[in-house]
């Protein structure tokens, strides 16, 4: 009874050394996701962070202040429907659910671009 408990402690372990081994991005393992999947559209007409990580299946959150912004994704599969319009003091979710690179800009600002990364 003992030896077959320590034996699965021991393997538990051994699977957690293996995955912080390889990559080291921290991905894949079973951390949980990183909280408060936030980007901000700043007024400094920017997209902060310029990329985000995220996990399959998680929402993002657009913060939009007091300059409007809107977020139109390159069009892809599993991109998720776009922010139109003029959006100021608001915050609006995205979800995805598709692992893949999702590329968006500001059609009122061209130079505001980011990426969301889903994996
Ligand atoms: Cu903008």
């Amino acid at each position: 009874m003992m030896t077959r408990k320590t034996g699965l402690v021991l393997a538990t372990l051994t699977g957690a050394l293996l995955a912080m081994a390889c990559g080291g991005t921290g991905y894949g393992t079973t951390a949980p996701p990183p909280a408060g999947n936030t980007v901000a559209a700043t007024p400094s007409l920017t997209f902060t962070p310029g990329t985000l990580p995220v996990n399959v299946g998680e929402t993002v959150t657009f913060a939009f202040g007091s300059v409007p912004h809107n977020v139109f994704f390159t069009q892809q599969a599993g991109a998720p429907a776009d922010i139109a319009g003029n959006n100021t003091n608001v915050s609006i979710t995205r979800t995805f659910a598709t692992a893949g690179t999702y590329r968006y800009t500001c059609h009122i600002h061209p130079s505001m671009q980011g990426t969301i990364e889903v994996r």
